[in-house]
């Protein structure tokens, strides 16, 4: 009666132990599903934010002014914040820095 006792004792800590795992592979889970879903939606808003970029520049010269952008409601707004040196122009490498510094992932311009 003790082993028995002892054995059904065994296995609930098991149980537990086992419970645990469970619980704590769950959350690690959950957590790279998140962490997958943020990097994949800061890959896409800076593609989105190049494909803008390229989008915008009318006359083609590589660069956007201040005119080019200001329509554009998801970009205008932030001309300011991506134009570092605020010359009114942005260029490929100014893009590239706001992307990285906003998204953390290296852009493709
Ligand atoms: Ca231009
Ligand atoms: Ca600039």
């Amino acid at each position: 009666m003790p082993r028995f006792a002892a054995k059904r004792a065994g296995i609930g800590e098991q149980e537990v132990i086992m419970r645990t795992i469970v619980t704590l592979l769950l959350a690690v889970v959950s957590w790279s599903v998140t962490a997958d879903d943020r990097a994949e939606f800061n890959r896409r808003a800076a593609a989105a934010d190049m494909t803008a970029f390229r989008q915008l520049d009318l006359n083609g010269d590589g660069r956007l002014t201040q005119d080019e952008a200001k329509h554009d409601l998801n970009f205008g707004p932030r001309f300011g914040d991506i134009d570092i040196n605020r010359d009114g122009i942005l260029t490929p490498e100014e893009m590239r820095r706001y992307i990285e510094q906003t998204y953390g992932v290296s852009a493709s311009a």
